[in-house]
């Protein structure tokens, strides 16, 4: 697609996000339908439903020939990397939606053909966002982030789910309790895409977890890509974008010093 179309693409980008974060706010007024999915920490609402439908009912007036892959289903069967794809996640945190109403985000990543173009994650409660354009660097809110530079697991604080800490079928929880003890600190957000976004800003220097999903992720990626930022599996194996994946995303350094404490 030409320059003038991914800027057309970035405008009506940003509007519809401001968009969807009004109606995330003003939801906060009235009484949630929460229902759960695959168990009873995994959890949807209403708004997370209605948040992608309002994404897919602009995409399909404005750009007839892309794509929509979004968490909650209502999108497009999507086989293959081909063509343009938007991959949402309306809301991304959902239980810190229903519970705090704070550190919940919209996602959105945009490929062409497999390659990160666009990548958005809107910080509702905090009006945070960030933003990448391929080749273009990324942005929070108008201030362009810096390249990430090198840094030590000692010197590092890194986000984490607790859950790893203890046995646990995916890693060895051992090396998990290596990296926590060796570190300078860890901290847990629940929201995966806020996560990735503190990466790309350097509030974290790094990020693991266990499995995400395409619309988890496909943002981060991108943002991260612009700053330097190394994102793998937790065993340094490239991350699959249609795929589940875990997720490894850090500093330059730090990221080969983690993927060999994880695969010890
Ligand atoms: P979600 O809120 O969009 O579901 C913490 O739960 C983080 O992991 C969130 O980013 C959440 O995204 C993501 N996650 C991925 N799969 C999940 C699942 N099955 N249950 C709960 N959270 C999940
Ligand atoms: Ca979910
Ligand atoms: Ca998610
Ligand atoms: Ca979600």
């Amino acid at each position: 697609m030409k320059k003038e179309e991914w800027n057309k693409v970035e405008e009506h980008l940003k509007t519809w996000t401001l968009e969807a974060a009004q109606l995330l706010k003003d939801s906060f007024e009235n009484t949630l339908t929460i229902t759960y999915k695959s168990h009873i920490a995994d959890l949807v609402t209403d708004m997370d439903k209605s948040i992608e439908k309002f994404f897919i009912n602009k995409i399909q007036n404005t750009f007839p020939i892309h794509k929509v892959l979004g968490e909650e289903g209502y999108g497009d069967q999507v086989q293959d990397k081909s063509g343009i794809i938007w991959i949402i996640d309306p809301i991304d945190g959902t239980t810190n939606f229903i519970h705090q109403q704070s550190n919940f985000a919209i996602s959105i990543g945009i490929y062409e053909n497999g390659e990160g173009k666009m990548g958005l994650i809107y910080d509702v409660g905090g009006s945070n966002l960030y933003f990448a354009k391929k080749g273009e660097g990324a942005y929070l809110n108008e201030k362009k982030l810096p390249c990430l530079q090198e840094v030590t697991l000692s010197e590092a604080v890194i986000g984490v789910n607790a859950t790893w800490a203890g046995p646990n079928r995916r890693v060895n929880h051992e090396n998990v309790q290596n990296i926590v003890r060796n570190s300078r600190g860890t901290r847990s957000y629940g929201s995966a895409a806020i996560e990735l976004a503190y990466v790309a800003s350097g509030k974290l220097d790094a990020y693991m977890t266990m499995r995400l999903s395409p619309w988890d992720f496909a943002a981060g990626l991108i943002l991260l890509n612009e700053v330097g930022g190394v994102v793998t599996r937790t065993d340094g194996q490239p991350v699959q974008l249609l795929e589940q994946n875990s997720i490894l995303a850090a500093k330059p350094g730090l990221h080969r010093e983690l993927v060999d404490h994880l695969t010890e």
